[in-house]
């Protein structure tokens, strides 16, 4: 039986590969999507997950969250900034406009509805900054004890990618990756930068993905090819090593079999699995 998942994503190029990935994955039920403001503001986030659905033909509801942290009026520096120092994800993503709508919940209380509801377990994927889980976390206090398990796209232990230290999806929101974290929900894996660094894709793996010729495919390939395009954010990696992109989080034990071509399930619907079937700690 496929296992249920709910994605929050702040799509973007690297979300928008975790959004088809997930949806198109035999293995995986993606119960819905919850947009968070990040890599792009919010509403970014949610027409460009809204365009990923229709792009691959897979009806996923998208429900949309909160605009800023859940404490600070903006990120640690004014965003402004960041989009213009940002050119990894810029606005909007590079596929035809969303002929579908947004769901009129919002994703906050989405979240608190569904795990009340609930008759069988969901997984909460958060791969952006947190605040979308950490406000309902706090307006439902008993959402520790109905959410049965949080796989986490964040932190850094080696190296960030904002600051030397600071990973972005809790450099964004670090009140919120607080709240997450000290939750006591039963089960949390944190699956750090660094793993998701072992998950290199190269421009080969692109024209692989392209030749598959599939939507999914061919806008994969689009996506990476953006992350793997030199600009002043990515200075760190050099044009030989595939820059290192994040479409979602890597258990240890899938790290190994997906480590080349970890994009490479989004058209194939290969029995692989990128967002775990079982995610194991990474420690
Ligand atoms: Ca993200």
């Amino acid at each position: 039986m496929p296992r249920k998942l709910i994605l929050d994503v702040d799509t973007g190029t690297d979300d928008a590969v975790a959004l088809m990935l997930a949806a198109l994955h035999p293995d995986l039920e993606l119960v819905a999507a919850t947009t968070v403001n990040g890599n792009v503001p919010v509403d970014y986030c949610t027409e460009n997950s809204l365009r990923v659905f229709d792009h691959i033909g897979i009806p996923v509801p998208v429900y949309e969250g909160v605009a800023k942290p859940i404490e600070r009026d903006d990120f640690p520096i004014p965003r402004g900034d960041i989009q213009s120092s940002n050119a990894v994800h810029g606005g909007y993503l590079d596929i035809p406009p969303s002929r579908s709508t947004k769901q009129a919940t919002g994703a906050v209380d989405f979240l608190i509805e569904t795990y009340r509801a609930a008759t069988e377990p969901i997984v909460l994927v958060p791969v952006g900054p947190m605040s979308n889980v950490a406000t309902a976390l706090l307006a439902e206090p008993k959402l520790k004890d109905l959410i049965p398990e949080i796989v986490i796209m964040g932190g850094a232990n080696r190296y960030g990618n904002v600051t030397p230290r600071a990973e972005f999806n809790v450099w964004a929101d670090p009140e919120a990756a607080r709240v997450v974290i000290n939750s006591r929900v039963r089960k949390i894996t944190l699956v750090p930068l660094d793993a998701t660094h072992q998950a290199l894709v190269s421009l080969d793996d692109c024209a692989a993905l392209r030749a598959l010729g599939t939507p999914a495919g061919d806008a994969a390939a689009t996506f990476t090819e953006t992350l793997l395009s030199p600009s002043p954010s990515q200075s760190q990696f050099s044009p030989q090593c595939p820059n290192p992109i994040s479409p979602c989080p890597l258990s240890k034990e899938h790290r190994s079999r997906v480590a080349r071509p970890a994009l490479a399930y989004v058209s194939s619907c290969a029995a692989n699995s990128c967002v775990s079937a079982a995610p194991k700690s990474l420690t």
